[in-house]
């Protein structure tokens, strides 16, 4: 798959690191509201590996309220903007729901659309198929604000490959590209930590769906469960799971933390990749 310019073949992993814009975000809400902070840490992830960077304005963490259009376009927009100044050379992703927001995004400089909610706006299709950008189709039941609520499942791994093939072919229908298509199950997103925990065991089901898959495990809650820690101790359990997807074949990781995720990344894919050679067929 061609994003911005940059060929993303093979099994990767690829990291996607994350810039929040946001006073709000779960995981570091507020460290980098200001434009040229955000872009001071953009391109700290950019100098630790990152292959993209999601510059999002728009808080999903559970509960969160919609955060008005101007609101976000002004937050993303100056940081897109300014890394295409500064001549950042890796593909820029744009986190929102919303179709005035990606195209805004996307005349700055912006190459692919991330959207937790799978493309349900139409005017979002629309646009992604018009400019025939990549997009990335997260699972989600609801909105942030109502989604804790949503996350009652008789086998969430049956329903989120169901609901995300429903997603996919509606990209399709509107005329997204199918080859442009990265999917992603959504951990935390209307799922329990112990739903998002048989969603991480169950990526190599999810690869039936046929299009590269992307997984944000970073610092989520199921971490949190599991362990205890807080949302700032959670890197050593969020490299665990950076290195479950990259055994599960995992395309891209979307991790805030981009040199310690690129280390594990590295070391589970020298083991996937030396599986064949182990002598067990
Ligand atoms: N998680 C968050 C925000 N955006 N996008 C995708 N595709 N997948 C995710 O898992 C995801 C996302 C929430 O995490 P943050 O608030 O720390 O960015």
């Amino acid at each position: 798959m061609r994003i911005g310019g940059r060929v993303f073949e093979g099994p990767g992993p690829f990291l996607m690191g994350v810039v929040n814009v946001t006073p709000d975000s779960f995981s570091d809400g507020g460290r980098f509201l200001g434009r040229d902070a955000a872009v001071a840490h953009a391109e700290r992830l950019v100098a630790e590996g990152a292959d993209l960077v999601d510059v999002g304005g728009e808080s999903t963490r559970p509960g969160a309220p919609e955060v008005p259009l101007h609101v976000e376009e002004q937050r993303v927009v100056p940081v897109i903007e300014r890394l295409r100044q500064r001549g950042c050379k890796i593909p820029i992703s744009v986190d929102t729901r919303k179709a005035a927001v990606a195209r805004a995004a996307l005349a700055a400089g912006a190459d692919l659309v991330n959207d937790v909610s799978g493309l349900a706006d139409p005017a979002l299709r629309d646009l992604v198929a018009e400019r025939r950008v990549p997009a990335v189709l997260m699972h989600m039941r609801g909105t942030p604000a109502d989604m804790a609520s949503r996350a009652v499942y008789a086998d969430v791994v049956g329903e989120v490959e169901r609901e995300l093939s429903e997603a996919l072919e509606r990209a399709v229908r509107a005329g997204v590209h199918e080859d442009r298509i990265l999917l992603d199950p959504g951990l935390g997103f209307a799922k329990t930590a112990e739903q998002s925990l048989a969603l991480l065991a169950a990526l190599p089901r999810l690869r039936r769906l046929g299009r590269p898959l992307l997984v944000g495990p970073s610092r989520k809650s199921f971490v949190g469960k599991v362990t205890g820690a807080s949302v700032d101790e959670r890197l050593p359990g969020t490299l665990a799971a950076v290195a479950a997807c990259v055994l599960a074949g995992v395309e891209v990781i979307r991790v805030h933390d981009v040199a310690a995720a690129r280390q594990a990344a590295q070391v589970a894919a020298a083991i996937r990749d030396a599986s064949s050679l182990a002598g067990w067929g």
